[in-house]
Parts: C-alpha cells; sequence; structure tokens
C-alpha cells in the first residue's frame, strides 16, 4: 500500500531532511507533493531522481493527501494543519503550534509510542533539544524514576535555519579577514537586536518569556513533562547557541528516585532503541556534535555520579538537531502511522 504524501516546508533546512529520509528509507510514496510560501513557490527539487516543483501552500492543497509534515513555522501550521485534518490527512508538525495542546499527542517512538493511536489528525513533533533528552532518559526513568533534570544546551545554528548557517559561516569569515561583523538573524529574527555568533556563545534562543526563561528553554520544562507523561518531574535549562553547524550537545544533570548503579545505567543505554554509548574516558570517546552530525542516532556519554548527590547522575548527550531532533523523529512517527495503516503491526 502507497501513500499520497505532503511536505509543508520542503525547501527549509528540516523539510530537506525529511525528503532526504523518505527517499533513504524507501517511504511507501504515492503522490509527493511539496509545499512552500508563495516565496519558495515554483523553485524544483529533486525526488528518487524526479523533479518536483514546490507549490504554494493553501488550504486546498491538501485534497486526497493521505499524510502531511509539515515544517514551515508555527502560524502556517495553525493556519494549514486543520485544513489538511479536514482533508483526511494526518499531519505530523514539526512546530511549536500544537505542542502543548492538551488534544494533540507529543511523540517521541522511543518515549511514548502508543499515544500515536490517541491522535485527532495532529501529532505534534517535540523541538529538537527536547527530543534527544528525553530519548536517552527514558530508560533510565523507567528502571529508577526521575525527580530532577537541570540541563544546559549548546545548540547548533542549523536549529534556526539555514540563513543562519550562513550568518555563521559569513561572519566567521568575516572575523578570520579582520572585517567587521554585522550581525543579522541570531539569536531571533523578528527580535531587533542582534548578536554575533562567530567564536561566541549567545544564551538566548527564541524569546524570553515573562518568568526570565527564553522560550526554548521552558519547551525543554514542558515538553518533558508531556511526553514522559509525569508532571512531577522538576526540569530546569539554560540554552545556548554556539557556532556549530549541525548537533545539538547537551550537559545533563538528572537526580533518580532510587539508587543506582553506574554499570547498570550503561547497560540500559547500550540496550535502548535509538541510543549509541560513546563513553570511554580511557581513550577519550564521548559524543561529538561532528560525529553525530547526519545521524539518525542520540548519542551518549560522560556518564558519572554526581559529585553532591548520590542519586545524582551527569551525563553528555548529543544528536543531529535536524535527525532525530526533527526530520527522523518526524518520519519514524509517519513510518508506524504507515505500518498500521497497512496492517502491519
Ligand atoms: C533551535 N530548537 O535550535 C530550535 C529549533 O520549536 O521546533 C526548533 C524550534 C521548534 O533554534
Amino acid at each position: 500500500q502507497k501513500f499520497n504524501v505532503a511536505v509543508v516546508g520542503a525547501t527549509g533546512a528540516v523539510g530537506e531532511q525529511i525528503l532526504n529520509l523518505l527517499e533513504q528509507r524507501d517511504f511507501p510514496v504515492a503522490e509527493l507533493k511539496l509545499l512552500s510560501s508563495a516565496r519558495s513557490a515554483g523553485k524544483v527539487l529533486t525526488f528518487k531522481g524526479q523533479d518536483v516543483t514546490v507549490e504554494e501552500a493553501t488550504p486546498d492543497s491538501f485534497a486526497g493527501v493521505d499524510i502531511a509534515l509539515f515544517s514551515a513555522g508555527g502560524d502556517v501550521s495553525k493556519e494549514l494543519a486543520p485544513h489538511a485534518v479536514r482533508h483526511g490527512a494526518v499531519c505530523i508538525d514539526n512546530t511549536n503550534a500544537f505542542r502543548m495542546d492538551p488534544d494533540k499527542v507529543l511523540v517521541v517512538p522511543e518515549v511514548n509510542a502508543e499515544k500515536i493511536d490517541e491522535h485527532n489528525g495532529i501529532i505534534a513533533n517535540p523541538n529538537c533539544s527536547t527530543i534527544q533528552m528525553v530519548a536517552a532518559l527514558k530508560p533510565l526513568y523507567d528502571a529508577f524514576g526521575i525527580s530532577r533534570i537541570i540541563v544546559s544546551t549548546y545548540q547548533a545554528v542549523s536549529g534556526a535555519g539555514h540563513k543562519a548557517i550562513e550568518e555563521m559561516l559569513r561572519q566567521s569569515r568575516e572575523v578570520l579577514n579582520g572585517n567587521d561583523v554585522q550581525p543579522d538573524i541570531l539569536p531571533v529574527g523578528s527580535l531587533p537586536v542582534k548578536h554575533q555568533i562567530a567564536f561566541n556563545a549567545i544564551p538566548q534562543i527564541d524569546k524570553f518569556t515573562e518568568n526570565g526563561y527564553t522560550l526554548e528553554e521552558m519547551k525543554m520544562v514542558r515538553e518533558t513533562k508531556k511526553i514522559m507523561g509525569d508532571e512531577s518531574i522538576e526540569v530546569s535549562a539554560t540554552c545556548v547557541r554556539i557556532p556549530v553547524v549541525h548537533g545539538h550537545s547537551e550537559s545533563v544533570y538528572v537526580e533518580f528516585k532510587n539508587d543506582y548503579e553506574l554499570e547498570e545505567v550503561k547497560s540500559l543505554l547500550e540496550q535502548a532503541p535509538g541510543i549509541t554509548l560513546v563513553d570511554d574516558p580511557a581513550s577519550q570517546s564521548y559524543p561529538l556534535a561532528t560525529d553525530a552530525a547526519g545521524k539518525p542516532d542520540v548519542f551518549v556519554g560522560r556518564l558519572r555520579r554526581d559529585l553532591t548527590h548520590n542519586r545524582g547522575l551527569n551525563l553528555w548527550i548529543v544528536s543531529d538537531n535536524l535527525m532525530k531532533g526533527a526530520a527522523w523523529n518526524a518520519v519514524q512517527i509517519a513510518e508506524i502511522i504507515v505500518s498500521k495503516k497497512s496492517g502491519r503491526v
């Protein structure tokens, strides 16, 4: 059985990876619709050797579509996903539009795949920095319970799209050539103040909220509780943009409810789906963004018992933000949906 698939935001950084994955995974596509804003409409992309012209996304673009993957920004999803649902499509939405809506499920297959069956037409894909953290912590949560998480992130510029990547590379060349830098996009394109990202670390991702935390930080707090299905987990986050192109890195302190052994943690992570353990200080082996780039897994290492709390564990979690953090998580969900529709599970 094959399915009509629409990719909304096909020319963006995430849309590009979704197309690559649909091709590499030989996803059962009958007809593929590539949709975008009016600005990008008319571009020609290639899928399995065939040229496909990008069309402007409108409420009627979804007639006959079975699965629609959205990654064109929250406003586009809010406007168009309900129309896709009206036309009978299942939407997998990569934006912040529906994540915290109590009627919408928020899914990381390694954590709560069972929620897919409860969808009302829209399945929300979490924020990249949340996905990699919960995927790594889930097996530990199941074994020991989690009372508290304190996370600091080191996030790649690709999380802010193609233009942010170009800006980082351009600024790096300017600095190396001894020229002045004119920041243009980061930290937030729509805000008036911009900061240099080349050779810098910017402790702001997305806008500030009323409590002094940024929206990115609050996404990590709220989404973690929803995906884990446990409002009692205390989460505190500091999110920082660094001049890396692909791959978010995270320093995570997790406090368990029960006692744990480090060897048990290692063996749980070794067996966990989608997780690769890279943890050998003797050979200086630990996860690196440059190794994670382009790969689907979440990489975990630097495991060590906290020096101040016996039930505390420190770890380093790295994943390609455009892969497991966005496109791969969405395509994984789509694969589960088509297996169910085809009666394969
Ligand atoms: C970043 N995490 O790295 C953001 C990108 O809510 O899906 C993803 C934003 C989102 O800038």
